[in-house]
């Protein structure tokens, strides 16, 4: 592997990624045993950080995982990591593993769980999709079900999420989107889902499986801004088919139009004008708001 320049967080230091490992028998490794978080930095600024920390402390409650580090001393470690790098636009990938341990499923016996933080680029779609839209394949590999494991815990077993992007490239598309185990639409494979019908916005609910993801939150608040009623309704494939647009939130992917899905246009096949429109309030909401990181 080239070597990268990269500054990572582990356990309490700052080191060159060639320094930054963790032991084999960790249980993030042997078992998905681990939570983490996705985070953008635009403009010097951390979008959205205390939500994401509230995230992980939740996912990591959930799953009885102590992460060994306060609020704020996770808070500062994530903005050190991001100025150690000197990154004023980038990606955030906040991991804590359940930590090395015998083998064996028992969490009880990791003594420490361990905390990694890496600042890097991420690059979900190539560009052209920025303008043209996506196109999008319904994967049968479904959502997981809350009677499994809630799909509000951010763990590092994302393997249905893994089988359902390989799905949607297989199928000749960039993302592809979730059902639940009725058959309603939840979201997509990193990303919260929104149709528009009528000029009015809709989104599958919390409770269709769909993460509760943060820059859903900050769609909503920004289409509520723009007079625009927003309804968390449960939705089937068809109600997409037939929707005016459709566009995607996620912090990777941040706010993109979808104009396919499965072989169908939706809409004119572009983009949208309240898309369009969500796109650059979106941008401008980032550019302007968010956690200073003091370089
Ligand atoms: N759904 C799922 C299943 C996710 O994992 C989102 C929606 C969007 O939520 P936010 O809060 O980011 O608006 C996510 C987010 C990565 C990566 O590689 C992370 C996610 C998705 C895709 C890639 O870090 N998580």
């Amino acid at each position: 592997m080239a070597a990268s320049n990269l500054l990572i967080y582990l356990d309490g230091k700052i080191v060159p990624e060639s320094e930054a490992k963790i032991s084999v028998l960790d249980h993030g490794l042997l078992y998905g045993d681990g939570v983490f978080e996705g985070i953008r930095i635009y403009n010097g600024r951390v979008f959205r950080l205390t939500e994401h920390l509230v995230r992980i402390y939740e996912s990591a409650k959930s799953i009885c995982m102590t992460i060994p580090m306060s609020f704020e001393e996770l808070e500062q470690a994530t903005l050190q990591t991001v100025a150690a790098n000197g990154l004023r636009e980038g990606y955030i990938r906040l991991v804590i593993t359940r930590g090395g341990g015998p083998l064996g499923l028992n969490p009880y016996q990791c003594p420490k769980a361990s905390v990694i933080i890496i600042a890097t680029s991420i690059t979900l779609y190539a560009a052209d999709k920025y303008t043209n839209g996506l196109t999008m394949v319904t994967c049968a590999t479904r959502r997981p079900s809350p009677a499994a494991l809630s799909p509000q815990v951010k763990s590092l077993n994302y393997l249905n999420n893994v089988m359902a992007k390989i799905e949607a490239i297989q199928g000749g598309g960039e993302e592809g989107v979730m059902l639940n185990e009725q058959g309603y639409v939840a979201e997509c494979t990193g990303d919260n889902l929104f149709i528009i019908k009528n000029g009015e916005v809709f989104t599958p609910p919390i409770s269709s499986g769909a993460l509760d993801g943060i820059t859903r939150r900050a769609a909503m608040d920004l289409l509520k801004e723009m007079g625009i009623p927003v309804h968390e309704v449960m939705m089937t494939r068809h109600d997409i088919f037939v929707a005016e647009e459709c566009f995607l939130t996620g912090t990777a992917a941040e706010v993109i139009a979808a104009v396919v899905l499965d072989r169908r246009s939706i809409g004119n096949g572009k983009p949208g004008p309240i898309t369009t429109k969500l796109v650059e309030k979106f941008k401008a909401l980032a550019n302007s708001t968010g956690t200073a990181v003091t370089y």
